[in-house]
C-alpha cells in the first residue's frame, strides 16, 4: 500500500474544477486517506519546492502555488504515486495525453492544474509536510475487492 500527495493547485480550485479533478482520482480506484482546504504559506511552498530552488521558475512556481487556496489530499492504493501521476499526465499540459486532468483542462505548464508526489520517498515526506498522523483516516473501503484482486 502506497500513498501520494495530491494538491489540486490554486488555478483548479478557481475555475471550479477541484470536484472534477478529485473525482478524477476517486474513479481510478485510488482511496482517500485525508484532506485540507488550505492557502499554502510562502514557507510552506518553499519547503515543498525546495527541490527546484535553483531553477528559473522557482519564483513564479512559488506565487503561483501560493496565489489562492488548494485542496490537499492524501491518496491511497497499490503504486498510487504511479497510478496518481499518469492520471494527471506529462508535466507540460501541451504534451499530456487527452484523458488525463492536464491534458484535458490545461494549456500551460505554468498553470498544470494538479501535483503529485513523484517517488516514495518524497511522497513520505511530502505527506507529512502537509498533515499530522491524526489528520489521516484509516478506513475500509466495503468494494475493496471490486478494485484489487
Ligand atoms: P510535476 O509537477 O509533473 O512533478 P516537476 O516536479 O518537474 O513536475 O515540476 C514542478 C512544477 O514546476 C511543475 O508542475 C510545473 C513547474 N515547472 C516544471 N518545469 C518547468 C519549466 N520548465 N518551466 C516552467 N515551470 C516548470
Ligand atoms: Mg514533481
Amino acid at each position: 500500500m502506497e500513498r501520494t500527495l495530491i494538491l489540486v493547485k490554486p488555478d483548479g480550485v478557481q475555475r471550479g474544477l477541484a470536484g472534477e479533478i478529485i473525482s478524477r482520482f476517486e474513479r481510478r480506484g485510488l482511496q482517500l486517506a485525508g484532506m485540507k482546504f488550505m492557502q499554502m504559506s510562502r514557507q510552506l511552498a518553499e519547503e515543498h519546492y525546495g527541490v527546484h530552488k535553483e531553477r528559473p521558475f522557482y519564483s513564479s512556481l512559488v506565487e503561483y502555488i501560493t496565489s489562492g487556496p488548494i485542496v490537499a489530499m492524501v491518496w491511497q492504493g497499490n503504486d498510487a504515486i504511479a497510478a496518481a501521476r499518469s492520471t494527471m499526465g506529462a508535466t507540460n499540459p501541451v504534451q499530456a495525453a487527452p484523458g488525463t486532468i492536464r491534458g484535458d483542462f490545461g494549456m500551460e505548464i505554468g498553470r498544470n492544474l494538479v501535483h503529485g508526489s513523484d517517488s516514495p520517498e518524497n511522497a513520505v515526506k511530502e505527506v507529512n509536510l502537509f498533515f499530522n498522523t491524526d489528520e489521516l483516516v484509516d478506513w475500509q473501503r466495503t468494494n475493496d475487492a471490486w478494485i484489487c484482486e
